[in-house]
């Protein structure tokens, strides 16, 4: 009889909900924001791998966030036995580093109560990085990074066929003031069980998943990039060499989620799915040979799209690989320069301009066309003029998605296992100094992530700190705040090389320049790759939806939604009845 393990994923969306344009409104309420469960790729990819190796059924529960806790109580009694060895809970990105997210109360109180119930099971925790998933509770394992290997060691030894695992014991590792004394005991899959490069990542779903054909599900192509970006803390970085999967099982992987469920349309995993175009010309020569025509969204280099443009464009094009996310970062080539991303601003100006149409006009039957592109505000040599220089040409030429954040600098990298930017680490070589942060400045702060992060139209000449002082409880958050924590639990604010300005004045440009985006394009800056998922599993034509109209969704189709989710609890917990 085969060992038996189950592993939880917790992973969600924010989706866009409702018409999201009211200018004439302080903050719009018309539209919304909406955090959806989704299904979790690593868990799947974990699950599959120990079911290769012939002495594991694995099972994976999907969508936590839409399940409620007596439903998995039922479920654990349908399946659990005394050869449940182990429960995996598979963590995407939690904001760990600062507070617990719901996710994860509701994961802590999943494992208190295996703990309880069933006490031969061990409890191990997944993810690729140790920042989110430091306030789980009763965690016998932390397997950080890919862990296909770490996982197999740790396996080996519960069936006692391996000695134990190679792990690394951490208390509070971030020096954290909330999590004095915590221990963890780490699986590091980054150093000591490296599952990169990956030849063979086919994730192989089951009927006891539940696949609709109209879900977008993610692929591999290769794990790692081959860039140092110095503000990137993605790991590995300065890949060498052909890290992309075999060509064969891309097709198999392709195949068999077309013939099984009828699913064509994907989003890659990659870092940067461009790296190099002898594999992407390997899986557009795949793709050729299909009896259905692909979709794909992933991350790619707008310079390598735009340098290599002949080379590359009909390969993306007949491969489907029409959706793009690129990191562009700034229009300011000093600015550019100093992270690695030198590549001429006007070049790359002309260039998107040039790809958007060339892909808009040759895209496949079936396919649509999107670039989206992220932009950094408060780069080394970036002033607020070149900031508005950028927008400028943003708000004139590119109407696809923009989005702008701040230069995000962590101040905790202490752990020793995560990867940290080249700029985490030694701020004061670009020349960034840090200040004391205000009560006031984490309130704008605070106001910033829960309110204009779903709300996104601000009034005309309308900034974060008037937003702030319209906001009902601030007097009283201000007075919390000020029991002033700020340094012990690592809230201090950047100040630019140029000393001009900081984190919180990039926080209210890129606001008031998203906000004034909206108004000035006249829909929301909703429409990104990665939302692909939502409006096709809504039923939406992908092409309208992409290039021609912004489909307004309505409650009926966040309750259209649900009903698959429903349906699929009901489903999972009737599968061995
Ligand atoms: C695809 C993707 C999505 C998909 C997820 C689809 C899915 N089904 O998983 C969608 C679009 C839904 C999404 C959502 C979000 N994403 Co996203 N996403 C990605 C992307 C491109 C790939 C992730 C992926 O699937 N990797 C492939 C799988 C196989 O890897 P994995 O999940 O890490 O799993 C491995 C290990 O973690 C480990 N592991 C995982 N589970 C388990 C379980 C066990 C038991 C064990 C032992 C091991 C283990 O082993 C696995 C196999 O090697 C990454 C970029 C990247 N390259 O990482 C960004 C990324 C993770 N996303 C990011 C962000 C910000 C978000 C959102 C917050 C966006 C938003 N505003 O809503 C949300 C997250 C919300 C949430 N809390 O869940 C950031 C995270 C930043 C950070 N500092 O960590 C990233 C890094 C992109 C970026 N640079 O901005 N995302
Ligand atoms: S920012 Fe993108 S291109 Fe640069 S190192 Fe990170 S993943 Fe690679």
């Amino acid at each position: 009889m085969k060992h038996h393990g189950l592993i939880i994923t917790g992973a969600s969306f924010t989706y866009p909900i409702g018409k999201g344009f009211v200018p004439e409104h302080a903050v719009y309420d018309a539209g919304n924001w909406e955090e959806m469960p989704v299904r979790g790729t690593g868990a799947h990819r974990i699950a599959t791998h120990l079911r290769n190796t012939g002495k594991w059924d694995i099972e994976v529960v999907d969508y936590l966030e839409a399940w409620d806790d007596e439903e998995l109580f039922q479920f654990f009694e349908t399946r659990i036995t005394k050869n449940t060895k182990w429960i995996g809970f598979s963590v995407f990105f939690t904001y760990s580093i600062h507070w617990a997210q719901p996710i994860v109360v509701k994961q802590n109180r999943l494992i208190l109560h295996i703990k309880e119930k069933y006490p031969w099971i061990k409890i191990v925790v997944g993810a690729s990085k140790l920042a989110n998933v430091i306030r789980h509770e009763q965690v016998d394992y932390f397997c950080i990074g890919n862990g296909e290997l770490g996982i197999v060691a740790l396996c080996d030894y519960f069936t006692g066929d391996a000695p134990h695992p190679k792990v690394k014991v951490k208390v509070n590792p971030f020096n954290h003031i909330d999590l004095e004394g915590r221990q963890y005991v780490i699986i590091d899959c980054f150093n000591d069980y490296p599952a990169f490069p990956h030849k063979n990542p086919h994730t192989s779903y089951e009927e006891r998943d539940f696949i609709r054909s109209n879900e977008v599900l993610t692929m591999e192509l290769s794990r790692g990039c081959i860039f140092k970006c110095t503000f990137c803390d993605f790991s590995p970085l300065g890949v060498k060499g052909d890290h992309s999967r075999h060509a064969e099982n891309f097709e198999e992987e392709l195949k068999e989620n077309y013939e099984k469920w009828g699913v064509t349309h994907y989003c890659l995993s990659d870092e940067t799915a461009n790296a190099s175009s002898e594999y992407i010309s390997k899986f557009a020569n795949i793709v050729r040979k299909l009896p259905f025509q692909p979709q794909f969204h992933g991350f790619i280099r707008g310079d390598l799209l735009i340098r290599r443009a002949k080379q590359d464009w009909d390969n993306m094009i007949d491969m489907g690989f029409t959706s793009q996310s690129m990191g562009i970062e700034t229009f300011n080539h000093a600015s550019g320069k100093s992270i690695n991303k030198g590549f001429s601003p006007l070049q790359m100006q002309e260039g998107l301009l040039a790809s958007a149409e060339y892909f808009k006009k040759n895209r496949k039957t079936g396919n649509h066309y999107n670039q989206t592109l992220t932009m950094i505000a408060g780069l080394p040599h970036e002033t607020f003029e070149t900031l508005d220089r950028g927008g400028e040409w943003l708000n004139k030429y590119w109407h696809n998605q923009v989005n702008i954040l701040p230069l995000h600098i962590s101040q905790h990298i202490t752990d020793g296992i995560d990867a940290v930017s080249d700029i985490d680490k030694d701020p004061s070589k670009y020349g960034y100094t840090w200040r004391d942060s205000s009560a006031l400045d984490r309130v704008i702060e605070d106001y910033y992530y829960q309110n204009w992060e779903v709300m996104r139209v601000l009034k005309p000449n309308y900034g974060l700190r008037d937003m702030v002082d319209d906001y009902p409880n601030i007097k009283l958050e201000i007075r919390e705040e000020s029991k002033e924590r700020g340094e012990e639990t690592n809230s201090r604010i950047w100040v630019h090389p140029s000393g001009d300005y900081d984190q919180i004045d990039m926080l209210e440009w890129t606001t008031l320049f998203q906000s004034d985006r909206i108004i000035k394009l006249g829909r929301p800056e909703s429409l990104n790759g990665w939302h692909m998922g939502w409006y096709k599993q809504l039923g939406y034509d992908l092409r309208e939806t992409y290039e021609k109209k912004l489909p307004d969704i309505t409650k009926k189709d966040v309750d259209k939604y649900y009903g698959f989710l429903e349906r699929y609890k009901k489903n999972k917990l009737n599968w061995y009845k």
